[in-house]
């Protein structure tokens, strides 16, 4: 047997979820509102009307999950808690119901062996907060955010000592709320400018700083407290030092990284994103003494979702790089932004360690795709599609480990197809095929395929 692209031996392989997602029970126990329930109940709210009241039913059915994942060889779960769902009212009153369930989910992890990987914000903010003061929009989100988080890790942090402050800062801000039309994603509004945008990003940035800290404050026991961001990952058309250089200087300013990876990790906008966006008077006018060392607050690890990426090259223009569209034919999975592209896993990886200088641990937060899956007469799922996009994925992140990026796990997303966002359940991500109808849950090919390369500690 080869034992080509073989991992460390203490690499960490996971799947990943997220609350809203899966759990369902959204009026059960005692949970408050999100603002996910808001836009998917809101008219046009999600592309086919469907919501997150039932989802995949985990609130009820976690145990079988559980055994599920154990049985596939899974050691390594990251799930996200629902803030309304433990703080109904977003501060204040704590629903020990809500808790209980967290807490129950995390038993049964540890009972198969199973590590917990906590994200303390995945997307459903308290409906009340928003409300009340307008969420991520208000300075005052980041403080109650903090004091939500120092509650879980009370709660759990004698079990869990894996957490990761908030996912993907972008898609609840810069997806979140538009200037020309309302945002895709919850909270779903439409707001006067950029400004604005850059504002929510600033204090979102600010909420991962204040969680940092209180999350090493209230723990229990030695702890690894990381950011999940999905930056933006520009690709060198050809490995040579002026295309490489090329994709450097793209990084630094491509969609958010310039203001969300940069500050997190040096403490700073990156010196592209600020210029430019200087010039065009964009940028927050909220921004106090002593906000970037909070927002720079050492993390231990950087964890990345990455889906995709975009192809650059060295240029003669001010910038020093133009960018290289992928054209029509390019190969894709199921979703219109999901071009195959494997190398952007590994530049990724090696973007944050040389552009942002960050020599901490990295991972792999998310990686996964959209497959058009359909069950077969035989009752089989054959997502090849998804196999070769997880293999050829992970041969990329083996490249990064064997070159000596410090890469220290990977996380598939998902276990299971769950509620897309605004897509609804028409996009199917999981590993396990969720029939809707019955709540059953059967493992695709791709399962089978991941369950062997965790057991061969390798791409298979
Ligand atoms: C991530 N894009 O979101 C999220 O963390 C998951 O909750 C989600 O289910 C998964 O990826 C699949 O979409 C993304 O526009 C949202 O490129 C938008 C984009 C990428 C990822």
């Amino acid at each position: 047997m080869s034992d080509s692209y073989t991992f460390p031996a203490d690499f960490q392989w996971g799947v990943a979820t997220a609350a809203y997602q899966i759990e369902g029970a959204a009026t059960m126990d005692g949970r408050g509102l999100s603002i996910w329930d808001e836009l998917s109940h809101r008219a046009g709210g999600t592309r086919t009307g469907e919501n997150g009241d039932v989802a995949c039913d985990h609130y009820h059915r976690f145990e079988e999950d559980v055994q599920l994942m154990a049985s596939l060889g899974i050691r390594n779960y990251r799930f996200s808690v629902s803030w309304p769902r433990v703080i109904p009212e977003g501060t204040g009153a704590v629903n020990q119901k809500g808790l209980d369930f967290y807490s129950k989910l995390v038993d049964a992890l540890l009972a198969h062996d199973i590590t917990p990987h906590v994200t303390l914000f995945h997307w459903d903010a308290p409906l009340a907060l928003q409300q009340k003061y307008g969420g991520w929009s208000n300075r005052q989100m980041a403080t109650d955010f903090a004091d939500y988080s120092s509650m879980m890790v009370r709660a759990l942090g004698d079990r869990v000592s894996n957490w990761m402050t908030i996912n993907e800062i972008p898609c609840f801000t810069m997806l979140g709320l538009g200037v020309e039309q309302r945002g895709e994603h919850a909270p779903g509004l439409k707001v006067d400018a950029m400004s604005d945008v850059w504002q929510a990003i600033h204090y979102a940035c600010l909420g991962h700083g204040l969680c940092t800290q209180a999350i090493r404050a209230a723990s229990p026991q030695p702890c690894t407290v990381s950011l999940v961001d999905n930056i933006a990952v520009p690709v060198p058309v050809t490995e040579s030092e002026p295309d490489i250089r090329a994709a450097q200087k793209a990084f630094s300013n491509a969609w958010c990284n310039g203001a969300i990876i940069y500050p997190v990790l040096t403490g700073a906008f990156s010196d592209t994103f600020l210029a430019e966006k200087e010039a065009k008077g964009e940028l927050p006018k909220d921004i106090q003494d002593g906000d970037w060392e909070i927002i720079s607050t050492p993390v231990d690890a950087v964890g990345i979702n990455l889906y995709s990426g975009t192809y650059v090259k060295a240029a003669e223009n001010e910038q020093g790089f133009v960018d290289v569209p992928c054209g029509d034919s390019y190969p894709k999975l199921d979703m219109p932004w999901l071009q195959i592209v494997p190398d952007a896993i590994y530049w990724g990886l090696r973007h944050v360690r040389e552009c942002c200088g960050f020599k901490g641990d990295l991972f792999i937060s998310e990686n996964g795709c959209a497959h058009a899956d359909e069950v077969t007469a035989d009752g089989e799922i054959l997502d090849m599609g998804r196999i070769l996009y997880l293999r050829s994925y992970l041969r990329q992140v083996h490249r990064a480990i064997e070159e000596g990026l410090p890469v220290s796990g990977y996380f598939q997303w998902s276990f299971m197809d769950n509620f897309e966002w605004s897509w609804g359940y028409a996009k199917r991500f999981g590993l396990i095929f969720t029939n809707y109808n019955t709540m059953e849950r059967i493992p695709k090919e791709s399962a089978r395929w991941y369950s062997e390369c965790i057991r061969q500690n390798r791409v298979v």
